[in-house]
C-alpha cells in the first residue's frame, strides 16, 4: 500500500544538515574506533603467529643442519677408522719400511681422490713429526715430499690423540689451518679427525689425523638460508665460546684465531644472553623488539670417545619485529594505506546512506507510523493531501464501504457525499478541522452499491513537523452495523494441547513467526528434544503415572526460562522450547547446560528411579532458517542426528550437518546391516622385504561392497562407523576373519610373517578389545605373534603413560604395534622417544612424488630417525621402480605398495603368496 503514497518535494534548512552531522558522526566514531581496535588486534596476533612460525622455522632448519652435520661427523670417523683398520696401514705399523711406506701413501692416495673434503690426511710419529702426508686442496692428491713434512710435536690435536688408549679417537674443536706455524689464507676452517696407531704387539706407533673441510659446515648453513624468504633475518654459528664461525660479516668469521679476539664474540656484545644459550638446548628470547632464536648443534653425540669432551656449536637466528612483512606496510595505529581508504569511502558512504534516509523519513515518519496502526484496526482508515485527495484506505475501508483502494485513491472526499448535510454542516466541520486540528461527529454516507450508512466519524489534520502547514488529512471511522465474533474457545482447541495444556505445533509456529517479526532481527533458539527410553511400564510398575512425572519435568523447565519464551509438544514424546530471550549461540549453549544440569537433577530428585534420558537438537533464527517451518525442521534434523549419537546429548543445526546427516543417516542404516548382508570383506596388501623381494608380511584392508551404495572407501564408512560405535563390532568381525584367512594358508607361510590390522583410535579405546582378541585366538587357536596392530597418531593425543600401559596389554599377547600414516600428523619426535611401538609406517605422501617433485629427504629422514630409536620401518605407496630402488637406497627395505602388488582379495592373495614364496 505504500508505494501508492505519493511524497511532497521537502524543503531542505540548516538544522537539516546539523542533524545529518550528529547522526553521522554517532556512526562514524563507533565505527572508526571499532575497525581501528580489529585492524590492531589482527595485526598484533598476526605478528605474534608470525614469530612463532619464524621460530618454528628456523627450528626445523636448525634441526636439518644438526641431522646433515652429525651425519658428516658419523661418516668422517667411520673413514678414519676404515683407514686406521686397513692392511696397508697395518703392514706399514708392524713393519715399517719404505715398501710399506709407499702402499700407505697409495692408499691414502686413493681415499683422497675420492673425498674432496679431507684436506689432509696425515700420520705423525710418537714425537709428532709428519712421516706422511697427503695434501688434497688441489684438484687431485699430492704426496708431500719428505723435507716438507713439519714438526706438529706443539699441536693440540697431536697431544691429545697420542695419548689415547687404543681404538679411541680425538676430534678437534673447528679453527683455521696453520702451516708451519701461520694461519693458511685464505682462511681454511679445519676439523681433525684423529686416532693413535698401535702395531700388532700393541706397541704405539703414531697418530693418523684427518683434516676435514669445515667449509663444508658454513656451506651446509648457507644453503639452509639461500632461498629463504624471511630475508630480514640474521642467522651465524658461534663456537662453544662464543666465537663467530660464520657471519654475515665475514671479518668477525674466526677472528678469535687473531689476536683482538675478544671483539668477535657473540657473548662479548650480548652478555645478558650468554648464560641461556649455553645452558638450554634451544630456545627463544624476546629482548625489546629483537627476537633470538638459539639452538645448540651437538655434532658427535654417538662417537663420544674417552677424553673427548661434548663439542658443540650454537646456531643463532635474530630478528627485528619491526621488520616484519606485516609491518611494513603500516602507516598509523597498524592502518595500512588501504585500510585508511576504506574507512574513507566508509565514512562517505555513512554519510550519503544518513542523508538519504533522513530525507526520506523526514516525510514518511507520521505516515508509515499511522498506515501501520491503520492496517492493524477494524476501523475503516482514509488518509488525504491537503487538498484532500484521497492517498490511502485501509481494509477495513475496502469492506465497510465496497470500494477498493484503486477505484477511490486520487478522488476527493466529497465524491462520497451523500447529500444528506448541509453545506453550513460542512463549512463547521473544515472550521473545526482548521482550528482545532480534530473533528467528531455522526455523518451519514454512501457504499458503492448506494446503500446509505451512519458511521461514527473523526478527522484529524496532521501538520508537518517542519512548518505550521496542514500536510493531510486522516478521517477514522466505525460502520456502526457490524458485530464481531468471539473466537475464544475456537483458539484453544485450535492451538494447543488438550492434554498437557501445552502450546502445540501450530502455536508453536505461530510464536515463533510473531517473534522473528517483533524481534528485528535479534537472534534467538530453538530447542527442540525427545524423551528417550520413557519407559510407560516402568513407570507404572513403580505406581506411578507417567505423564505427571513428564508435567513436573516439564514445570521445572519453566523455572529455566523467562516470560517470553515458551515451552511446546510436538508430539507425544517430543518437545520444542522457544528461546525467544536468549539472543545469541552462547546463550543458548548456556542454556543446553542448564538444562541438562536440570535433567540430572530432576532423575536424582526421583531417586533415579524415572532416569530418562533426553537428546536435544537447537536452531539459531537467523542462522538456520528465518521461517517457523525450517527453524522447527532444522532443529529437529539436530535432533535425529543427535540420537545417532552414543556419547553426544545435544547438538546445533548447520548446513553441514543437514548434508551430513542425510548422508550419514544412509550409510548408517546400510552399514548396520553390512555384517549380516554379506557385504564386507578384507584384502590384504602384502609386504615385501625389496632387498630379496620375499614377502613378509601383509595389511589387512576392509572393504566393504554395499548393495545400494555400490564399493564405498574405508575413508568414509570408517568415520561413520566410529562415530556411531559399530566400528566395534565391525573391528570384531575384521579380527575374526583375518584369523580365519590366516589358518587357511598359515602353512605356506613362514614363521615370522606378521598380517597387521588397522585398529582405529576408538577401538583401541574399547576396554574389551585385549579379551576379544585373546578369545578369538584361542578360538581359532593363532599365534598371535603371527599379528600386529596399526594405530594411527590420533590415539596419541591422550596421556602417554595411559597409552604405554595398553601397549603393554597387547604386546604381552605378542602382538606388534605399528605407528600408521607417520609424518601426517603431529609426528613429534618426543612421542617416538617415549612410545613402547615397534614400527613405524612411511606415509605415502613422502615418497608419492619422488623422483620429479620431491627429492626423497623427507622419507630418508624418517628412515634415520626410525633406526635412530631401533624401529622397523616400513614405506607405504612406492609405485615404481625408481622408487623401490630410492627406499632401498636409503635403508628402508620393507615396502608396501602397488609396485609389488595392491591390495588383493583372499584368493588372489593366496596365489600370490604361493608365487613369491
Ligand atoms: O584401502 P585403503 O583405501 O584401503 O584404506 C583407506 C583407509 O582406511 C586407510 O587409512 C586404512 O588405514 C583404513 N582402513 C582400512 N581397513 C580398516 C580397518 O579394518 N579398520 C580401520 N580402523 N581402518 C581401516
Ligand atoms: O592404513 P593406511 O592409511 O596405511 O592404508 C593404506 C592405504 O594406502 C590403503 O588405502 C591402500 O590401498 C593404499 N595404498 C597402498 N599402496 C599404495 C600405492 O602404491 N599407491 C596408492 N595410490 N595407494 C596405496
Ligand atoms: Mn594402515
Amino acid at each position: 500500500m505504500e508505494d501508492k503514497i505519493k511524497f511532497n518535494k521537502i524543503k531542505v534548512n540548516k538544522s537539516d544538515y546539523k542533524a545529518i552531522l550528529k547522526i553521522s558522526l554517532l556512526i562514524i566514531i563507533p565505527t572508526i574506533i571499532i575497525y581501528v581496535a580489529v585492524i590492531s588486534f589482527i595485526t598484533k596476533t598476526q605478528i605474534e603467529t608470525n614469530i612463532k612460525l619464524i621460530v618454528a622455522e628456523q627450528e626445523q632448519r636448525a634441526n636439518t643442519i644438526n641431522f646433515i652435520i652429525k651425519d658428516i661427523y658419523n661418516e668422517s670417523v667411520k673413514d678414519l677408522l676404515i683407514i686406521k683398520n686397513s692392511d696397508e696401514m697395518s703392514s706399514f705399523l708392524n713393519n715399517p719400511n719404505e715398501f710399506t711406506k709407499t702402499e700407505v701413501e697409495q692408499m691414502f692416495y686413493r681415499f683422497a681422490s675420492t673425498k674432496k673434503n679431507f684436506d689432509q690426511i696425515r700420520i705423525l710419529n710418537l714425537s709428532g713429526k709428519e712421516i706422511v702426508r697427503i695434501n688434497n686442496s688441489s684438484s687431485s692428491p699430492v704426496i708431500v715430499d719428505s723435507e716438507e713434512l713439519q714438526d706438529k710435536s706443539d699441536n693440540d690435536y697431536f697431544i691429545k690423540a697420542v695419548n689415547l688408549p687404543i681404538n679411541n679417537y680425538y676430534i678437534s674443536d673447528m679453527d683455521l689451518n696453520s702451516e708451519n706455524g701461520v694461519i693458511e689464507i685464505p682462511h681454511k676452517p679445519i676439523v681433525r679427525f684423529a686416532t693413535p696407531l698401535f702395531n700388532d704387539d700393541g706397541k704405539l706407533q703414531g697418530v693418523l689425523i684427518i683434516n676435514y673441510l669445515g667449509l663444508d659446515f658454513i656451506h651446509i648453513l648457507d644453503e639452509q638460508f639461500k632461498d629463504i624468504e624471511y630475508d630480514f633475518i640474521y642467522h651465524c654459528l658461534v663456537n662453544r665460546d662464543g666465537y663467530y664461525l660464520n657471519n654475515e660479516d665475514e671479518s668477525k668469521t674466526f677472528s678469535f684465531m687473531y689476536e683482538d679476539k675478544e671483539q668477535f664474540s657473540f657473548f662479548e656484545t650480548h652478555p645478558d644472553l650468554e648464560e641461556e644459550f649455553t645452558t638450554n638446548d634451544h630456545g627463544s628470547v624476546q629482548k625489546n623488539d629483537i627476537v633470538y632464536f638459539y639452538k645448540k648443534i651437538i655434532p658427535t653425540i654417538d662417537i663420544l670417545s674417552e677424553n673427548n669432551e661434548q663439542h658443540f656449536w650454537i646456531f643463532i637466528s635474530k630478528f627485528n619485529v619491526s621488520s616484519l612483512p606485516i609491518l611494513n606496510e603500516q602507516l598509523l595505529f597498524y592502518l595500512s594505506a588501504v585500510d585508511i581508504a576504506v574507512l574513507l569511502i566508509l565514512c562517505v558512504l555513512i554519510g550519503y546512506i544518513v542523508s538519504v534516509v533522513y530525507f526520506r523519513n523526514k516525510d514518511r515518519e507520521q505516515l508509515t507510523l499511522t498506515t501501520k496502526i491503520a492496517e492493524n484496526t477494524n476501523d475503516a482508515i482514509l488518509i488525504t493531501e491537503s487538498d484532500t485527495k484521497i492517498i490511502f484506505v485501509n481494509k477495513s475501508f475496502e469492506e465497510i464501504t465496497g470500494y477498493t483502494a484503486d477505484e477511490v485513491i486520487g478522488l476527493k472526499t466529497n465524491y462520497f457525499k451523500s447529500g444528506l448535510h448541509s453545506p453550513s454542516f460542512y463549512s463547521q466541520m473544515w472550521d473545526d478541522i482548521q482550528n482545532k486540528g480534530h473533528w467528531s461527529g455522526e455523518v451519514w454516507d454512501r457504499k458503492k452499491d448506494g446503500l446509505f450508512y451512519p458511521k461514527l466519524l473523526n478527522i484529524y489534520s496532521i501538520k508537518t513537523k517542519y512548518s505550521d502547514k496542514v500536510d493531510k488529512y486522516i478521517g477514522i471511522y466505525s460502520d456502526l452495523t457490524r458485530i464481531k465474533e468471539t473466537e475464544a474457545n475456537l483458539n484453544k482447541l485450535k492451538n494447543y494441547n488438550i492434554e498437557t495444556d501445552l502450546p502445540n505445533e501450530t502455536l508453536l509456529k505461530k510464536l515463533v513467526d510473531l517473534s522473528v517479526m517483533n524481534n528485528h532481527n535479534k537472534p534467538f533458539g530453538l530447542f527442540s528434544f525427545s524423551v528417550m527410553n520413557f519407559n510407560e511400564v516402568t513407570f507404572s510398575s513403580f505406581g506411578v503415572e507417567p505423564n505427571i512425572i513428564l508435567n513436573d519435568f516439564i514445570n521445572d523447565i519453566h523455572t529455566l526460562i523467562s516470560k517470553e519464551d515458551f515451552v511446546a509438544q510436538i508430539s507425544k514424546n517430543t518437545f520444542a522450547i522457544g528461546l525467544i530471550s536468549y539472543n545469541s549461540k552462547k546463550e543458548v549453549k548456556s542454556f543446553c547446560d542448564k538444562f541438562f544440569e536440570l535433567n540430572r537433577k530432576f532423575s536424582q530428585k526421583m531417586n533415579n528411579n524415572f532416569f530418562f534420558e533426553i537428546k536435544a537438537g537447537v536452531s539459531i533464527y537467523p542462522d538456520d532458517d528465518i521461517t517457523s517451518e525450517g527453524l522447527l525442521k532444522s532443529a529437529n534434523i539436530a535432533l535425529e542426528a543427535v540420537k545417532e549419537s552414543k556419547t553426544l546429548k545435544v547438538l546445533f543445526s548447520s548446513p553441514k550437518i543437514k548434508e551430513k546427516v542425510s548422508k550419514e543417516l544412509k550409510m548408517n542404516l546400510l552399514l548396520r546391516k553390512a555384517i549380516e548382508n554379506n557385504e564386507l570383506d578384507v584384502n590384504y596388501q602384502p609386504q615385501v622385504d625389496s632387498i630379496n623381494g620375499k614377502i613378509k608380511g601383509a595389511e589387512a584392508l576392509m572393504r566393504w561392497n554395499s548393495k545400494e551404495l555400490g564399493s564405498v572407501s574405508p575413508f568414509f564408512f570408517i568415520p561413520v562407523a566410529e562415530k556411531n560405535g559399530y566400528i566395534i563390532e565391525i573391528g570384531y568381525w575384521l579380527i575374526e576373519r583375518v584369523f580365519d584367512d590366516y589358518n587357511k594358508i598359515k602353512d605356506k607361510l613362514p614363521s615370522n610373517f606378521k598380517i597387521s590390522i588397522n585398529v582405529s583410535t576408538i577401538q583401541f579405546q574399547d576396554p574389551d578389545l585385549v579379551d576379544k582378541f585373546v578369545s578369538l585366538s584361542e578360538k581359532y587357536n593363532v599365534n598371535l605373534e603371527n599379528f600386529e596392530i596399526e594405530i594411527t597418531e590420533s590415539v596419541l593425543v591422550s596421556n602417554v603413560e595411559i597409552v604405554n600401559e595398553q601397549f603393554q596389554k597387547f604386546k604381552k599377547l605378542g602382538l606388534s604395534i605399528a605407528l600408521d600414516d607417520f609424518g601426517t600428523g603431529f609426528s613429534s619426535l618426543s612421542y617416538l622417544k617415549n612410545l613402547d611401538i615397534d614400527k613405524l609406517k612411511i606415509d605415502r605422501t613422502f615418497i608419492k612424488d619422488y623422483p620429479t617433485l620431491d627429492n626423497g629427504g623427507i622419507a630418508k629422514l624418517i628412515v634415520n630417525i626410525a633406526n635412530e630409536f631401533n624401529l622397523t620401518v616400513i614405506t607405504e605407496g612406492a609405485e615404481n621402480k625408481e622408487q623401490v630402488d630410492y627406499l632401498k637406497s636409503v635403508g628402508c627395505t620393507f615396502i608396501q605398495g602397488y609396485y609389488f602388488s595392491k591390495p588383493l582379495c583372499f584368493v588372489d592373495f593366496d596365489n600370490y603368496i604361493d608365487k613369491n614364496k
